[in-house]
């Protein structure tokens, strides 16, 4: 992350409150978006600059949001106590155990702010090591979207290996895109292809969101193809010895990887806003190895 703001530091009110951000702070804040820092990161160095911790983090994450409008002024920061306004978006299970096609998935967890589920026996043991033996041969290093071109790169963020499969590409990715459709209350077709990754020790996933930022200019490419992503779920394929945990660091909640279980989330609204409270990612596998299935759901059918 870059840091060299020596020559306009000077100029820098130091505040102990909320008050403007000067616009080559602003400016810094998102290069660093940008580059691929974590909103920690980002948080961390301002408040080191003697920013307000709260107003720092209100503002990168409405920034990593996309939302370039926000200079938070005074008058700003009332608007925040409101921000993503919660509608009754994505699944919401008041059962305890849900019917699809073919299986009968444990509900384990539910939060409402932010809508995330914990599902248990999504997937047998059986598929879990069918997917991860397809998958090895085609395992390629993961990318992160650029914010400014939108182009796929390497980043040190995501050091996972992956593939993508087609929609219902074999009889087994048909069941799963079925089932995982079934769960998460949207058609088939609205997925993108269900991606296997494949974490070694030491590979993580840092916080990120997994929307487009809406105004980032590198989005419009992704927008256009079956419009926001809206809801993931992140079906855990193997067990982990130590780390590798999905962790939510805005709610403090942390999931242990446990074969055949899946954790759903979801985060756009029908305004197009994005839960900030989403920010998630996957911790350093400290032991053994981590595989997942991800399926990244889009507002329509996504081509
Ligand atoms: O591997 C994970 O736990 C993880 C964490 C954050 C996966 C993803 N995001 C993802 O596939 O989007
Ligand atoms: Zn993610």
């Amino acid at each position: 992350m870059s840091t060299s703001l020596e020559e306009s530091k000077p100029q820098i009110t130091k505040v102990q409150g909320l008050t403007d951000m000067p616009v080559e702070w602003l400016r810094w804040v998102d290069e660093n978006i940008s580059r691929g820092c974590t909103p920690e990161s980002i948080i961390d160095t301002l408040v080191l600059n003697e920013y307000n911790k709260e107003y720092a983090t209100q503002l990168v994450l409405r920034r990593f949001a996309g939302d370039t409008s926000v200079e938070l002024s005074m008058q700003d920061h009332s608007d925040l106590s409101q921000g993503y306004i919660y509608e009754e978006i994505g699944v919401k299970y008041t059962e305890h155990v849900v019917k699809t096609h073919d299986r009968e998935v444990n509900v384990l967890l539910t939060i409402d702010q932010p809508r995330i589920i914990l599902f248990g026996n999504v997937i047998s043991k059986e598929e879990c090591e069918q997917l991860i033996e397809l998958s090895k041969p085609k395992l390629h290093r993961s990318t992160t979207v650029e914010n400014v071109s939108g182009k796929a790169e390497h980043h040190k963020n995501r050091t996972s290996y992956g593939t993508f499969f087609q929609i219902n590409e074999t009889p087994l990715i048909e069941r799963i895109d079925r089932r995982v459709s079934e769960l998460m209350q949207l058609p088939v077709l609205n997925g993108e292809g269900l991606q296997i990754l494949h974490y070694q020790i030491g590979g993580e996933y840092k916080p990120h969101f997994d929307y487009f930022s809406p105004k980032a200019t590198g989005s419009r490419l992704h927008l256009a193809h079956g419009g926001q992503r809206v809801a993931t779920l992140i079906l855990y394929l193997n067990n982990v010895e130590e780390g590798g945990e999905t962790i939510f660091p805005e709610i403090n909640l942390k999931i242990i990887p446990a074969q055949g279980n899946a954790v759903y989330f979801a985060y756009t609204n029908s305004k197009n806003q994005v839960d900030p409270l989403t920010l998630h990612g996957g911790c350093p596998v400290l032991k053994g190895e981590k595989y997942i299935a991800t399926k990244w759901m889009r507002q329509n059918e996504y081509r």
